[in-house]
């Protein structure tokens, strides 16, 4: 298993992957302890140089317990989404495939784009510990507090034509929900086209923009805000806003939620990608949905309610209204609510 596991550990990261995340990958992959001999061997470094980087770790704030004849063991992490910390996780072939880490920022997605706009970069992750200046959909603002959150935008160039790239959201969509439902147990529903609600409360958004031509997409950029360990929420969104940890009860490791969502998204991405549209995801998709067979209300130029029935494979929303006629409706036309609140 282990050996099997190195070889996959340097064929996926294509020998980018720095040498403390090979250990820390190392470390998180052992139960109990690994020997400072077999670490020489896999990393082909010599002893002073692991020792180098388990006081670099130690520093970081990662519990590793060292025994003579032993070797050494990680017995806690410190919740860190930097590089080393994603790709310690990560079982990817493409997204992440680059990490870049910042203190702060104002906007991940900017940061993306500014990326985009110089050099190929397709499957690079822009994540952050702080906004400044984060955005929701249409110039409203995203919370981002310092160290709680997971705030983070990943590049795509795709080669299908743009008229496809809003679909994407419902891609990354499903891709947190079953990242979240994976790594913390909650029941995590999608609120159609972008939110991801736990219990009726917004515990992720995601804010998809493009660059392109009227056929040819330079870029997409997909902004996705989680609230990981967030403990308390401004009063203007305290009623609708809620964190994973508040949720669980317990923190969350964000580096491996950070892992497990650019893992589902590969994976839903490949099939996206076989057809162009939600074709081979649809149902999957439809499973997740909050409001499926329920009263929504929906809201754009003029306000109605209708039973929301799935998406269908171009991403609508396909709802019944009271008439028995079906209708199915674009994200950005209208907005959804709930008939009791924000997504109940
Ligand atoms: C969204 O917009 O939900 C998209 C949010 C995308 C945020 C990510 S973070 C990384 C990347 N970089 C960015 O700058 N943005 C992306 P929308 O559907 O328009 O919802 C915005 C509304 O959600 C606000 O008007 C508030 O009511 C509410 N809101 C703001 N911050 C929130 C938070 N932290 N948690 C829950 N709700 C929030």
């Amino acid at each position: 298993m282990e050996n099997g596991w190195q070889l996959v550990d340097y064929k996926i990261l294509g020998g980018r992957i720095r040498m403390k995340a090979k250990i820390l990958r190392l470390l998180n992959h052992t139960d109990g302890y690994i020997s400072g001999q077999e670490l020489c061997e896999k990393m082909g470094v010599s002893r002073t140089a692991i020792w180098k980087v388990m006081n670099q770790l130690k520093e970081e704030g990662y519990v590793i317990d060292s025994v003579s004849n032993k070797g050494y063991q990680l017995v806690k992490s410190p919740d860190l989404v930097t590089s080393y910390a994603i790709q310690s996780h990560l079982d990817t072939t493409c997204m992440g495939n680059q990490i870049y880490y910042y203190k702060e920022l104002g906007s991940t997605n900017i940061k993306a784009k500014e990326l985009a706009n110089e050099v190929d970069c397709h499957g690079s992750l822009i994540i952050t510990e702080q906004q400044n200046a984060g955005r929701g959909r249409r110039g409203r603002t995203w919370v981002s507090p310092s160290g709680s959150g997971i705030w983070m935008s990943l590049v795509l160039e795709p080669s299908f034509l743009p008229a496809h790239a809003s679909m994407l959201t419902l891609v990354a969509a499903m891709a947190v929900a079953k990242a979240m439902n994976q790594v913390t147990n909650v029941k995590a529903q999608i609120k159609w086209p972008n939110d991801i609600i736990v219990n009726h409360k917004k515990v992720c958004g995601i804010l998809t923009e493009m660059s392109c031509e009227l056929d040819f997409i330079h870029y997409v950029v997909i902004g996705i805000g989680i609230n990981a360990n967030t403990e308390e929420f401004p009063e203007g969104i305290r009623k609708i806003a809620t964190s994973l940890a508040m949720q669980v009860g317990q923190k969350v490791q964000r580096a491996e939620l950070v892992a497990a969502v650019l893992k589902a998204f590969e994976d839903y991405y490949d099939l996206f990608v076989q057809t162009e549209d939600m074709s081979l995801l649809r149902e999957e998709y439809n499973e997740l949905l909050v409001h499926r067979n329920k009263t929504i209300k929906i809201m754009g130029q003029e306000e109605y309610q209708a039973t929301a029935l799935g998406i269908d494979k171009l991403g609508r929303l396909i709802v019944q209204c009271e008439d028995g006629e079906e209708k199915s409706i674009l994200s950005g036309e209208v907005s959804v609510r709930g008939v009791n609140g924000y997504s109940n």
